[in-house]
């Protein structure tokens, strides 16, 4: 079988969820598939994270344009990629990765590379008429991941007095994912009702959960656990917690004191933090928790692991930033034993394989999620179930860039039938 080749690739600058633009890449093949991918963008991000090219041009979107990184395809990228055989993946991100020349994609873009990788993986798999997650996952791609709904926006995705990014709740009782989106789905209405009983706002934040001006963080979780049961599961058993703690940007002077502003708690050191996330761990049911620490504290992240690590998942999203350089070294320190995994945080479909490699030939895990600026492209869905991960964060229960990632893996469920796997 001839296998089709590169014959064109484009992009046009579109706009994200949060009304910022980002780049859509589209890909025509020598056996006439034509196809699209378009690149997440985050907020909170990692200061080691692959360069996202903006314009800087004041006079457009306040210099978030992205007019550059599409040139960038349209002029150099795809050029250099025309009549490359589609399928082979790793020549074409390196050949980009080599083009680009720099260690963090800062002259082509991450985002303009990451839309070309996407692009190229979802036309060879329409090309050899597979599904993407069984086209990179191949034929043991059948884990559902279990969905963790960020249902409690703070921190930068929100405008309230939460100082912790996500509080998400997790069903690891559910003996199906759609059954397990309901559990979750049903807790955010009637977290809802709780919130609108109390007077406290329903308005959602940036990944669709909701933002109220709670009393404290604590009550933040506490009204969620309420919400769980209310909404008739038992927490810990059938909905679990899993927290992103974003500590990155409530980091303050040094790399290791803590400034908890939004919710008035104070100022702590790394120790008085792991101490009370030691607390939290223990009243309530919480299975995972991302960036307890920031991205630079690697000493408080290691001590939070060493004194949490056997009971919860510690996952860093900030501190490795997708990239095995950083990984490595937390494998070494043993920092944590989890990392979280995003394409665009390194920029190319293989590299971020080399990441989910790396955190599963140490057993640790790795842990599949979406940005905050998102599109209604559902490339992650594919890619979680062909990562076999297990788990994943896309958002709430609202908002349709989310939606479109969970309506993508009930179509994948569906199709797989009773070969579909779904377990923590
Ligand atoms: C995170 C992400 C996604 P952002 O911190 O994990 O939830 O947020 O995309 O803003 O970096
Ligand atoms: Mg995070």
């Amino acid at each position: 079988m001839t296998r089709a080749s590169i014959t064109k690739i484009s992009a046009i600058e579109i706009l994200d969820s949060r009304g910022n633009p980002t780049v859509r890449v589209f890909i025509e093949l020598s056996d006439g598939t034509e196809t699209s991918a378009s690149v997440p963008s985050g907020a909170s991000t990692g200061e080691n994270e692959a360069v996202e090219l903006r314009d800087g041009d004041p006079c457009r979107y306040a210099g978030k344009g992205v007019l550059k990184a599409v040139s960038n395809v349209n002029d150099i990228i795809g050029p250099s990629l025309k009549g490359v055989d589609v399928s082979k993946q790793a020549f074409i991100d390196r050949q980009m990765i080599e083009l680009d020349g720099t260690d963090n994609k800062s002259k082509l873009g991450a985002n303009a590379i990451l839309g070309v990788s996407m692009a190229v993986a979802r036309a060879a798999a329409q090309s050899f008429n597979l599904p993407l997650y069984q086209y990179l996952g191949g034929a043991g791609a059948r884990r559902i991941p279990v969905p963790c709904m960020n249902i409690v926006n703070g921190g930068q995705h929100a405008d309230n007095s939460v100082d912790f990014q996500e509080f998400m709740a997790v069903p690891v009782g559910a003996p199906t994912f759609q059954e397990g989106l309901r559990y979750v789905a049903e807790t955010f209405h009637v977290l809802k009702g709780i919130l609108n009983k109390r007077g406290l706002s329903t308005g959602v934040g940036d990944e669709g959960g909701f933002a109220p001006n709670f009393s404290s963080n604590e009550d933040a979780i506490e009204t969620i656990v309420q919400a769980i049961e209310k909404a008739g599961y038992k927490a810990g058993e059938q909905i679990a917690i899993a927290l992103d703690s974003a500590a990155t940007s409530f980091v303050s002077n040094s790399d290791s004191e803590y400034d908890l502003a939004y919710s008035g708690a104070g100022k702590l050191n790394s120790d008085e933090l792991i101490t009370l996330a030691g607390k939290w761990i223990e009243n309530y049911p919480i299975i995972l928790w991302e960036d307890p620490l920031a991205e630079n504290d690697w000493q408080g992240f290691k001590q939070f692991t060493r004194q949490h690590g056997d009971k919860i998942e510690v996952v860093g999203d900030d501190i490795f930033v997708t990239n095995t350089k950083y990984i490595a070294r937390g494998i070494q320190e043993q920092t944590a034993n989890s990392a979280l995994i995003k394409l665009n945080q390194i920029g190319t479909v293989t590299e971020t394989i080399e990441a989910v490699r790396m955190c599963r030939d140490s057993g640790w895990r790795y842990f599949l999620s979406h940005r905050s600026g998102e599109t209604e492209d559902s490339f992650l869905a594919d890619f979680a179930v062909a990562m076999d991960g297990g788990h994943l964060k896309t958002g709430s229960a609202s908002r349709s860039e989310r939606m479109a990632k969970y309506n993508r893996l009930l179509e994948i469920e569906n199709e797989l039938g009773q070969d579909a796997q779904y377990y923590w």
